[in-house]
């Protein structure tokens, strides 16, 4: 009996399919779509229906729109989704945020006409603001004790002040040139944003393993891509001070070149530590330094 109930649940967990909620066509969409490629599962038939399955891992993609992607996942229709933070907050939905991507990052800020003095946040005291982002701007509001007039539009927020809508917008800033062309100004960053993986809190066990797995793949996905793998030849007489520079994940690999008096160095280094530490290589007279990619890694 036990065993026929431990072969139920293994057909069970065998059987799930963890859905997952992407955005169908919009700035968020090709990301998502490259972050799961690259953690190596397929599809076949893109964004061009509703619902796709992978060919190779127990995962289905719903193509959504954005701003309804907490609200699937928090019905239990979707089991996770890509989505900015910035809906995710706005929404309010009970959802648990499990991982921030580091794509797609921008700000909603408080902007007003570039020709008017700010004095401070209390400027928007008795002033009309337009957004379409309500529910984080009254939370902002009532904390700093402002009292607004909020205009929710739900497009082209920043030509409000232009026509004579609002004193200000509460919108979504990125390069922050769409603020320029409509001459207004950044005055309060409210909250920085970025594309985060939302999962339903009712997840199922069998569900949650196969979440793991993914999680898994993604991050030897983005920590390969911070990381550069490296090789350059050393000086024997130089070589523990070069190993010094570049201690690598355990410690370096370090192999004799065919001419005498110098050694192969391989190591793996951070994008960031390998432009602060180049020149104390060259000082300490490593040559034919390589610098290569790391396609996936896991520490
Ligand atoms: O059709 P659907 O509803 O799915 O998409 P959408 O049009 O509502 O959203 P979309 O694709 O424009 O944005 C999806 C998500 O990307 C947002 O929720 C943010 O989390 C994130 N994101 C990142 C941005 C921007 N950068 C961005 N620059 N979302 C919008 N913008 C807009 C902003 O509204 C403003 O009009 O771009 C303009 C400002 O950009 P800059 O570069 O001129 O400052
Ligand atoms: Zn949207």
């Amino acid at each position: 009996m036990q065993i026929l109930q431990a072969f139920f649940v293994f057909i069970n967990e065998k059987m799930e399919i963890l859905k997952i909620a992407i955005q169908k066509s919009g700035r968020l969409s090709e990301k998502s779509l490259e972050l799961i490629k690259e953690a190596g599962i397929n599809f076949n038939n893109g964004s061009r229906n509703l619902v796709s399955r992978s060919s190779n891992f127990p995962v289905e993609l719903l193509f959504l729109r954005d701003d309804d992607i907490p609200q699937y996942v928090t019905d239990n229709v979707a089991d996770i989704g890509i989505v900015g933070e910035n809906e995710v907050l706005e929404k309010g939905y009970k959802v648990t945020t499990v991982k921030k991507l580091g794509f797609s990052k921008c700000r909603l800020s408080l902007a007003i006409p570039k020709s008017i003095e700010f004095s401070g946040p209390e400027f928007f005291n008795g002033k009309r603001i337009a957004t379409s982002y309500p529910k984080i701007l009254s939370k902002y509001l009532k904390k700093n004790n402002i009292k607004a007039e909020i205009h929710t539009i739900s497009g082209s927020v920043e030509i409000a002040p232009g026509i004579g809508l609002a004193d200000g917008i509460f919108d979504i800033v990125s390069s922050g040139s769409t603020l320029i062309s409509n001459r207004l100004k950044e005055v309060e960053v409210v909250l920085n944003s970025e594309a985060v993986i939302i999962s339903s809190p009712q997840i199922s066990e069998a569900k949650k393993k196969i979440l793991d797995k993914l999680l898994f793949r993604i991050n030897a996905v983005q920590t390969a891509g911070s990381n550069k793998y490296i090789l350059l030849n050393a000086p024997n007489e130089n070589l523990q001070a070069i190993i010094d520079v570049i201690p690598g994940m355990k410690s370096p690999t370090v192999m004799p070149l065919a001419q005498e008096g110098w050694s192969s160095v391989h190591s793996v280094l951070s994008e960031k530590e390998f432009w602060e530490v180049i020149d104390q290589l060259k000082d300490l007279g490593a040559q034919g330094i390589l610098v290569i990619p790391i396609e996936k890694m896991i520490v």
